[in-house]
């Protein structure tokens, strides 16, 4: 059966659900989802753990006053069953539901040029025709999972993070592998050497961590901040990483080794998570004042780790501090004092197969009962990339992102008309806080859209041109920046063989929304808009 409906929505994540709510009192929208409830991310990823790393009054949505009034986060940095519950309430209290469809993947999409529709199908085998189409499909949304030989011979459980059974899992009296000590493992490490028999953990790359400093979220603070909800909101905007962090004019080099050590351990004590990397003004671009940080943090590891060869371990030495995300953490290298903990190095003695038993290092066996892969995801791309996208010409995205993905303002793909991106490749993504850059993107997207439909147009695209200004652009703003040398998800380097270079807009929040305003207000620059499709 063929449905006609003016927008089709993938996703309902943060930013899928918000554009539901924003689009649909103006035009007839349908959301797909793959998963069968809301949330997204926050759906998702409910292994041992899970927590948001900025502060919730913070990373919630802002488009109603009467619902960041109301709502109570239990957490300053709340977990994922809160989280989840917050998107529950949303879908619930703006009525949401009735436009999203549950449990229904979207696998192929063709634009037909005769008609500006978009031709969209599911995995229910249904078809829906639409004008226009705006993939939420979120930026960590595909696992990357290893494929090391014997998988199938493994006698245990093997668990993804990110498909983390709903019933949870008892792990008590068990030998468990984890894999992966980026934000995902460091927040599941905790909880699993608590339960488990024995923990091993599996690091390739160590990372830098702070504590979270996480705690019930006192009342006076919350009322404090929502006397202001709104300035604060307005505030948020105006920076980097579109979250309140203190932000300092002073370089390390105008201070004393001892005036540094007291800023170093006041952002380390701040219970802010991302204030290390701010701590100077100059961590993210001198690479001798990242270093001092980088130092900071490898003596915090080693003052808290006893033993001194796994401290060391512990310690990252191959790429500066912020080049990959920070990550925040409740006791993780706490762990590694307790006897049911192992760190094994699979950097210099790497990981070659399952075996029935449990994992193969090139030297060792590893008995296991269950390996938790906490391995990331294929992400910015990989969401994308795993719908057959046909634009016009019948050119597959597969094959003209087969390089990389290619976008105007992370929006935007020149040849597939009238589809738009939340949270793109090149976009701000997770450099900035995402509910919030989210909603800002949606509500741009939704002002293209009824700019469109005031003017009587029926198709925008992009070009080849403006394309390749703007990714000019964005690699022009990460030279210089620490995150050209780190291997992480930025790069796409995580995963072997993806090419792609660098996916992220590192100049931060204001410059990455100015730009997109400035081509809407400059009549449109760098877009194309027509009328028919001639
Ligand atoms: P990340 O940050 O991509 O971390 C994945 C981890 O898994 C990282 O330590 C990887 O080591 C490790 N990994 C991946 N493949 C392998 C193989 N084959 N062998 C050993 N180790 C491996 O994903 P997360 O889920 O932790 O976090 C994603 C984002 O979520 C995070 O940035 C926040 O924004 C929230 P590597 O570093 O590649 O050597």
């Amino acid at each position: 059966m063929v449905k006609n409906v003016d927008i089709v929505i993938i996703g309902a994540g943060f930013s899928g659900m918000y554009a539901v709510h924003r689009l649909r009192k103006d035009y007839d929208v349908l959301c797909f989802e793959a998963g069968d409830g809301v949330g997204g991310t926050w759906y998702w990823n409910r292994y041992p753990g899970a927590r948001v790393d900025i502060q919730s009054v913070e990373y919630s949505y802002s488009f109603d006053e009467d619902l960041q009034q109301e709502w109570r986060w239990p957490e300053y940095f709340s977990a994922q069953p809160d989280l989840e519950r917050y998107a529950n309430h949303v879908a619930d209290r703006f009525q949401l539901r009735e436009h999203i469809r549950l449990s229904t993947m979207v696998q192929k999409m063709r634009f037909d040029a005769a008609t500006n529709r978009w031709h969209v199908h599911t995995d229910k085998g249904e078809e829906v025709i639409c004008r226009y189409v705006i993939a939420a499909t979120g930026s960590l949304t595909v696992p990357n999972a290893p494929n090391w030989p014997g998988r199938e011979t493994f006698t245990g459980d093997i668990y993804h993070t990110t498909q983390w059974p709903r019933e949870g899992l008892d792990l008590s009296g068990k030998r468990v592998g984890l894999i992966g000590t980026g934000s995902t493992g460091i927040q599941a490490a905790p909880l699993i050497a608590e339960q488990a028999d024995h923990l091993f953990v599996f690091q390739r790359t160590p990372v830098f961590s702070m504590p979270s400093g996480n705690r019930p979220l006192d009342a006076e603070y919350e009322n404090e901040w929502k006397s202001d909800y709104a300035g604060r909101r307005k505030e948020m905007l105006k920076n980097y990483g579109a979250s309140l962090v203190e932000y300092t004019d002073i370089s390390a080099h105008d201070c004393t080794p001892e005036q540094q050590e007291a800023m170093l351990e006041q952002a380390w004590n701040s219970k802010k998570a991302m204030q290390m990397l701010v701590v100077f003004r100059d961590v993210m671009t001198d690479m001798a004042v990242n270093d001092i940080v980088c130092e900071f943090v490898r003596k915090k590891i080693r003052e808290t780790v006893k033993s001194p060869q796994t401290a060391e371990l512990l310690c990252p030495t191959t790429y500066p501090i912020g080049g990959k995300r920070l990550c925040v953490d409740n006791g993780y290298y706490e762990i590694y004092n307790r006897d049911n903990v192992t760190l094994v190095d699979v950097k210099s003695d790497p990981i070659v197969a399952y075996t029935p038993s449990g994992l193969r290092t090139a030297k060792a066996d590893y008995d296991l009962d269950v390996i938790v892969t906490a391995t990331g995801f294929d992400a910015i791309t990989g969401a994308m990339m795993r719908i057959d996208i046909e634009g016009v010409d019948g050119v597959k995205l597969a094959d003209k992102w087969s390089d990389g993905p290619t976008t105007y303002l992370g929006s935007m793909i020149a040849g597939f008309p009238n589809l738009f991106m939340i949270h793109g490749p090149t976009t701000p993504a997770a450099q900035a806080q995402m509910i919030t850059t989210g909603e800002w993107q949606v509500n741009w997207t939704a002002d293209v859209i009824d700019d469109m439909e005031r003017e009587g147009y029926a198709r925008i695209d992009t070009t080849p041109e403006a394309e390749n200004q703007w990714h000019d652009h964005v690699d022009m703003i990460s030279e210089g920046t620490v995150h050209k040398l780190a291997d992480s998800w930025y790069n796409g380097k995580n995963i072997e063989g993806k090419k792609g270079g660098f996916m992220i807009y590192v100049g931060g929040f204001p410059q990455y929304s100015a730009a997109c305003t400035h081509a809407v207000h400059n009549d449109y620059e760098g877009f194309v808009r027509s009328r028919s499709d001639a």
